[in-house]
């Protein structure tokens, strides 16, 4: 239904975003779009290049006095470094330079495999591609999925719950109390004294030249039932959600709801019970282990995911490593780089999930304008509500 290519190096002339399958009408306010983008590059323990950027969003197709088209929608991120890098990074084959060559491949980064697969000579002809710069196009293309979800009353929100073992306190509050709070905090996190901690330990990392890794959490909620399908493995809601969550640059896991500890529990501990209110003449659970999610579909209540990415893999206190082009013993090369992005995962975790729901909302109710998929929506609501 929706689907996206993302184009860029890290320290080319831009990031581009190229988004099929917008139907016509919707309001795009480029403004909000460039609110995640700078809420993206925020957060304690992000390194020098977002002193440089001010990453903001130019709309060039598809959409026309702030409405989609219906056509492909191009969005473009200038990367303002790129004058630092204009010879470098060159298209040009007289400017390229041996000199500048890195051979020494950093464990944990697509270095390695990357070399070896594409023959190149070069890692940074690998790198540069692999960076977690292109995060910057799918928080943009979140941007815009948001506002296809944001006429139905589905909002979703990202947050910090942990950052290198230490553990946000989020216990009794719901998701728009937590991300209110979070949006405040350094670190996105709900819980001032996990903060002071956590803060504390990325200075410890940072005179140690070490990295920190973390958990986010997204929720989406005011979803209907029913979107996915339980009849096929690749249009299960969870299974979608998967893919894309664990497509992002140091993306190690990715839990829906309770995750991993319902394995640990009975079934009797797991399963959110199934009662009917006999007044609103409406099916509910008292709980929501399962995410919002069952037999991959959306069951209505709040959509959870967790995902877990590892530590950075830039060390600048390099671990050890062998050149590719000597074969000798030595360091991981240091590149400019953060000692923690978990604050700003957040963001991206939640433009992805936005992505997502966005594509299953479209599959469900498709249509080419808002007007014919609010009429099918509208139209499914009435019908379940009559079951
Ligand atoms: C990033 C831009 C990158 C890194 C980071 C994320 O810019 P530079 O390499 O010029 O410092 O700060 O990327 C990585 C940590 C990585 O390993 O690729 C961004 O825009 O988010």
């Amino acid at each position: 239904m929706l689907r996206f290519l993302t184009a860029g190096e890290s320290h080319g002339p831009c990031l581009t975003a190229i988004l099929e399958g917008c139907p016509a009408g919707f309001a795009i306010d480029v403004d909000a779009i460039n609110a995640d983008m700078r809420r993206r590059m925020l957060g304690y323990g992000r390194g020098g290049r977002m002193k440089i950027e001010q990453d903001t969003v130019e709309i060039r197709s598809g959409v026309r006095f702030g409405e989609t088209l219906g056509s492909p929608i191009t969005l473009v991120v200038e990367n303002r470094d790129w004058r630092n890098w204009e010879k470098k990074m060159s298209a040009r084959p007289e400017d390229r330079d041996p000199s500048i060559t890195v051979t020494r491949p950093r464990p944990g980064h697509a270095d390695l495999a990357g070399v070896l697969k594409y023959q190149h000579d070069d890692v940074r002809n690998v790198l540069e591609r692999a960076s977690a710069r292109e995060t910057a196009a799918r928080v943009a293309i979140g941007g815009v999925a948001k506002a296809l979800l944001r006429p139905f009353g589905v909002a979703v929100r990202g947050w910090v719950a942990e950052i290198g073992g230490i553990v946000a306190d989020h216990a009794g509050k719901d998701a728009e109390e937590i991300f209110a709070a979070a949006e405040r905090s350094e670190v996105r996190m709900a819980d001032a004294d996990a903060e002071r901690r956590i803060i504390a330990a990325i200075d410890h990392c940072k005179t140690r030249g070490d990295t920190l890794g973390g958990i986010v959490e997204v929720a989406a909620t005011g979803l209907p039932p029913g979107l996915g399908s339980h009849v096929h493995w690749d249009r299960k809601l969870d299974g979608r959600l998967g893919h894309a969550l664990l497509s992002l640059q140091a993306a190690k896991g990715v839990e829906i709801g309770l995750g991993f500890e319902t394995a640990r529990r009975p079934g009797s501990a797991v399963h959110d019970e199934i009662y009917f209110d006999e007044r609103t003449r409406e099916f509910t659970r008292r709980t929501n282990n399962a995410g919002g999610t069952e037999g991959g579909m959306s069951s209505g209540a709040p959509l959870l995911a967790r995902v877990a990415f590892k530590p950075l893999s830039t060390l600048m206190k390099p671990l050890h490593s062998v050149d590719v082009r000597s074969k000798e013993e030595s360091k991981g090369a240091i590149e400019r780089s953060d000692v923690c992005a978990i604050p700003a995962a957040a963001v991206i975790a939640e433009a992805v999930v936005a992505f997502v729901v966005a594509d299953a909302f479209l599959e469900k109710f498709g249509g080419d304008s808002l007007v014919e998929i609010r009429r099918n929506y509208e139209g499914y609501l009435e019908q379940v509500k009559n079951y």
